[in-house]
C-alpha cells in the first residue's frame, strides 16, 4: 500500500524512510509532483499536523501521513513550539533561528527542552494521531554537521552529544519522530 508523506521537508523524509519498515511505501509530497506550499495556520502541533494530512488527502484520496514537529524550550514556556520553522522570521531559515534562541537563553541556567513530533495518519475510514518526544537540553553553542534543524544545539537525555553528531541511523532509533512513526506502524500494522 502506498501512503503519500505530506511534507515539503526532504530531511524528514530522508529520516522517515530510514525509520518505517521497508513494507510501509511511503512516497514524498515532490515524489507526487506536489509543488504548493501548504500554509500552516494552526496554533498548535495537533492542528497544522492534521491541516497537511487533511488537504493531501482531500486533493488524491489515498493514504497520507503528515507530522508537525517543535522544539519547546522549559525556560521560555514551549517557545519556539509551533513557531519553530518561522522563529526567526523567515521560514525554514534554521541558522538564524538558532541564533536566536542561543540568544534568548543566554543568560539562563535552565536549558531542558524538548522535541515533539505529532503525526496524523487519515485514510478513507480512519485518521489516527501519534505523538513522540525526546526530552534533552540545549548546548551553548552548534556542535556537528549532519541532521537538519535545531540538530546542532540539541542533545537528548542520556547522551553525550547533539543530534547532529549522530548517524542517521542512531537518531532514527532514539528520536521524536522515531518514537511517533513507531506507534503509527505498530497501529498500521493491527
Ligand atoms: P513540513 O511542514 O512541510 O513538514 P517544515 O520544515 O516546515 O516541513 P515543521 O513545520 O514541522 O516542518 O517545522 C519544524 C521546524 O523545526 C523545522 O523547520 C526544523 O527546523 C525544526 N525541526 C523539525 N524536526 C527537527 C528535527 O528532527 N531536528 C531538528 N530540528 C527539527
Amino acid at each position: 500500500m502506498k501512503i503519500i508523506f505530506a511534507t515539503s521537508n526532504e530531511n524528514k523524509v530522508k529520516e522517515v524512510k530510514e525509520i518505517l519498515p521497508k513494507h510501509i511505501a511511503i512516497v514524498s509530497l515532490k515524489e507526487m509532483g506536489y509543488t504548493e506550499d501548504i500554509e500552516e495556520t494552526g496554533s498548535t502541533l495537533e492542528e497544522n499536523s492534521l491541516l497537511k494530512a487533511q488537504t493531501i488527502f482531500d486533493k488524491y484520496k489515498l493514504p497520507v501521513l503528515a507530522e508537525d514537529t517543535g522544539l519547546e524550550v522549559d525556560a521560555l514556556q514551549g517557545a519556539p513550539g509551533v513557531y519553530s520553522a518561522r522563529y526567526a522570521g523567515e521560514h525554514g531559515n534554521s541558522e538564524a533561528n538558532m541564533q536566536l534562541l542561543l540568544k534568548n537563553l543566554e543568560k539562563e541556567d535552565n536549558r531542558k527542552a524538548q522535541f515533539r513530533t505529532v503525526a496524523t495518519f487519515i485514510a478513507e475510514n480512519s485518521s489516527s494521531i501519534y505523538t513522540g518526544v525526546v526530552r534533552g537540553e540545549i548546548i551553548k553553542e552548534k556542535t556537528g554537521e549532519k541532521g537538519f534543524g535545531y540538530d546542532p544545539i540539541f542533545i537528548p537525555a542520556g547522551f553525550d552529544k547533539t543530534f547532529a553528531e549522530m548517524s542517521s541511523q542512531e537518531k532514527s532509533i532514539v528520536s521524536h519522530r522515531a518514537i511517533a512513526m513507531q506507534k503509527f506502524a505498530q497501529h498500521f500494522e493491527n
